[in-house]
């Protein structure tokens, strides 16, 4: 799939307020890719289509994920925001018969990462964290680490997200640990 059909369906699928975000994160996740060497056309498509089944009913994320035998059915008993990013992973697949394993699994962990997590991961991991309409507290901490070291930024927004759940009392998904001890690991 190229770039402008993939714009202009999740323009058509995605309310403008989320269709922004996606845009925000194609223009951030493009910058990375220049950045940290990685492949353009690659990163560009993952971003995106990476939240496309966002809006997708409770009911049809749990559906795909039941069906899908390469989704754990253990997700469905985690917050039901996680859903949305192996959804996505599958729908491109099935829909748009997106095969590139590295663009689909860049979808699959945006939301959580995971360990050992590729460069295409990353970069659209960190690109949906610091796109410009993105503000929390910590946000341009994470937007001044990320010209500087990749991993560093990743970790640290692992790192916040970790706290953020952890504080509001959540349930932290195994792969945002996974994800968040392989950071830790690579530190030392
Ligand atoms: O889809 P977006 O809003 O652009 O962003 P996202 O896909 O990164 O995150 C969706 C939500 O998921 C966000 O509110 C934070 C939350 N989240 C991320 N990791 C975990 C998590 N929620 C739980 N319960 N557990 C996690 O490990
Ligand atoms: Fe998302
Ligand atoms: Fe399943
Ligand atoms: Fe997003």
């Amino acid at each position: 799939m190229r770039i402008e059909e993939a714009n202009e369906a999740v323009q058509a699928i995605l309310p403008k307020k989320r269709y922004i975000h996606t845009l925000g994160v194609v223009e951030t996740a493009e910058k990375l890719a220049e950045r940290y060497d990685a492949n353009i056309e690659q990163a560009k498509l993952a971003a995106m289509l990476h939240d496309i089944a966002k809006y997708f009913s409770k009911e049809e994320l749990s559906d795909i994920i039941k069906r899908r035998h390469d989704i754990t059915n253990e997700i469905l008993t985690f917050h039901h925001s996680l859903w949305h990013a192996p959804v996505g992973a599958a729908y491109i697949e099935e829909k748009y018969h997106i095969t590139d394993k590295e663009v689909l699994d860049a979808v699959r962990y945006h939301t959580t990462g995971r360990q050992d997590m590729s460069l295409l991961d990353k970069i659209v991991f960190l690109a949906d964290y610091i796109e410009p309409g993105r503000e929390f507290p910590g946000v341009d901490e994470v937007r001044h680490l990320a010209k500087k070291n990749l991993d560093a930024a990743v970790g640290k927004s692992l790192q916040n997200t970790v706290i953020f759940l952890v504080e509001r009392h959540q349930q932290v998904y195994p792969d945002t640990i996974y994800a968040y001890n392989t950071y830790i690991k690579n530190l030392r």
